[in-house]
């Protein structure tokens, strides 16, 4: 017992050091999240002055600390469009999504998923002389999407990137990433820990 205990201190530093570098609480990373800002409930970055391809956007966005944009929600989308009206931005915007994989077949370049919310603009995705990028634009003021060639140059709008914090003990060991892993079992061996105070001296102090 003593020599697992000793572990696992020797565990909780090493965790110490690799969890500064990757810290779960999100208030922390949208206190300095520049030059993103808030537009409804997330955090984007449109930089209105550079149009791009696809690729160039999606490189441009990983860059800044960022993804190309997906909206989870109507109300998601909502919120950029109606910043895009106030800006009175008169572009297209690219958007986190392609069918390069397989035709008609949208899913995020980010999650390798299909898209979590999507409204298309009518007729669309089309595939006209093989459009496999997605992008955003305003039909009759209304933010829409469509499927355009990759190679277009258009506004990218980038996402702010947001800490993983599912880190749920119900999903199987696969499913979750490294620092959820790590906390997880970190978390655990705290509960073990908690339980055996009486026993935490003979670990600080091991006798030989
Ligand atoms: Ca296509
Ligand atoms: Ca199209």
């Amino acid at each position: 017992m003593v020599n697992f205990l000793q572990r696992f201190l020797v565990f909780l530093n090493i965790y110490s050091i690799f969890a500064d570098g990757y810290s779960f609480n999100n208030d922390e990373h949208t206190e300095n999240i520049h030059p993103f800002i808030k537009i409804g409930s997330k955090y984007y970055f449109i930089n209105e002055l550079l149009k791009m391809n696809w690729f160039e956007s999606y490189n441009y966005c990983r860059s800044y600390g960022g993804e190309l944009a997906s909206v989870e929600s109507h109300e998601e989308l909502l919120a950029l469009q109606n910043y895009i009206l106030a800006r009175k931005i008169e572009s297209r915007f690219w958007f986190d999504g392609n069918d390069l994989a397989e035709e008609g077949k949208f899913v995020s370049h980010t999650t390798g998923r299909p898209l979590i919310f999507n409204k298309w603009s009518q007729n669309n995705p089309n595939n006209v002389n093989n459009e496999d990028c997605l992008e955003v634009n305003l039909y009759n003021k209304e933010l829409l999407m469509n499927d355009i060639n990759c190679n277009v140059e258009n506004i990218a709008i980038c996402k702010y990137r947001e800490p993983n914090t599912h880190c749920s003990g119900k999903n199987s060991l696969m499913n979750q990433n490294e620092v959820c892993i790590l906390r997880n079992l970190v978390e655990s061996f705290a509960q073990v820990g908690h339980r055996c105070k009486s026993c935490s001296q003979a670990f600080m102090f091991p006798t030989s």
